[in-house]
């Protein structure tokens, strides 16, 4: 298989989720490869894991968004296809982690409360460790108080947020707002697929960010 030929394969296993060989589901593709077994060859015909990652995973992703939104697939579906993802991203996180091993800094970063996305959030924790800083993880559905918690104990943190839902930008206004009012020094960085810089302003947060690199950047830009 080539470059081209191995990447449609494994988007299309996360599309449909095949997670590996041996998953019965779906049964359209019984007894072929996954995305375990997919992501590893196309590492070693040497694609760049930065391309897996987004002509393979996150291109696929957004067909299951759409698909969801035109009620063409259920929850059921979409969580397969996450599970087919963090399989091949077990696969490409060494990549993204063998940056510096001196710290730059600390970033503690959770999904806010009442959303239970995690899969860009660990993306983002990933790369951001790989570039050098130190990540403290806490989770999904992390309250203000969590992240009160982990600021007392790493007041020089850098902080971010993370949501997926239209529904848990509310939670994101209240947990920056609860932040800044303990800690209005602590610099807070959102990101996720609803939130934009307009809203950013809005809550009173200092960088927002769309994807990993640009989180690396303002992170970067703190301590240059
Ligand atoms: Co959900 N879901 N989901 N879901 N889900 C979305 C987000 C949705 C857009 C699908 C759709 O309708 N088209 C929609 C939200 C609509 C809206 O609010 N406007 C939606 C919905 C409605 C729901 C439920 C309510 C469905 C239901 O139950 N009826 C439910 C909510 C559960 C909850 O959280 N309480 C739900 C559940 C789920 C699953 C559990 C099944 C699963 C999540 C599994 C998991 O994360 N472990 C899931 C999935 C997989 C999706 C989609 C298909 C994929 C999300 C994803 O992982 N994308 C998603 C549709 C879509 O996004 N295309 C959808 C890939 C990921 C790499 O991108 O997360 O955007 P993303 O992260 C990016 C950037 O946003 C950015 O960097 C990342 C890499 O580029 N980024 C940051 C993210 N955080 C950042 C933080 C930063 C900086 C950058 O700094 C701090």
């Amino acid at each position: 298989m080539d470059k081209n030929e191995l990447l449609t394969k494994l988007a299309e296993c996360v599309e449909f989720g095949k997670v590996n060989k041996a998953a019965p589901y779906p049964p359209t593709m019984k007894g072929q490869d996954g995305a375990d077994e997919l992501t590893k060859q196309a590492l070693e015909i040497g694609i760049k894991p930065v391309d897996i990652l987004n002509d393979a995973l996150i291109f696929a992703m957004d067909k299951v968004g759409e698909k969801f939104t035109q009620k063409k697939i259920f929850v059921p579906q979409m969580l397969i296809s996450a599970k087919a993802m963090n399989v091949a991203m077990e696969h490409l996180k060494p990549f993204f982690q063998s940056g510096e091993v001196k710290r730059k800094g600390k970033f503690i970063i959770g999904t806010v409360s009442g959303d239970l996305h995690d899969i860009g959030k660990n993306l983002v924790a990933m790369i951001v460790e790989g570039a050098g800083w130190e990540v403290i993880d806490l989770g999904v559905d992390v309250d203000a108080a969590k992240f009160i918690v982990a600021i007392n104990e790493n007041p020089d943190a850098v902080v971010g947020l993370s949501a997926l839902l239209t529904t848990t930008m509310p939670n994101m206004q209240k947990i920056a707002a609860e932040i800044k009012s303990q800690f209005p020094d602590v610099k807070l960085v959102i990101g996720g697929a609803p939130v934009n810089d307009e809203f950013r302003d809005e809550i009173g947060a200092d960088g927002y960010s769309p994807d990993p690199q640009s989180a690396v950047a303002y992170l970067n830009a703190l301590v240059a």
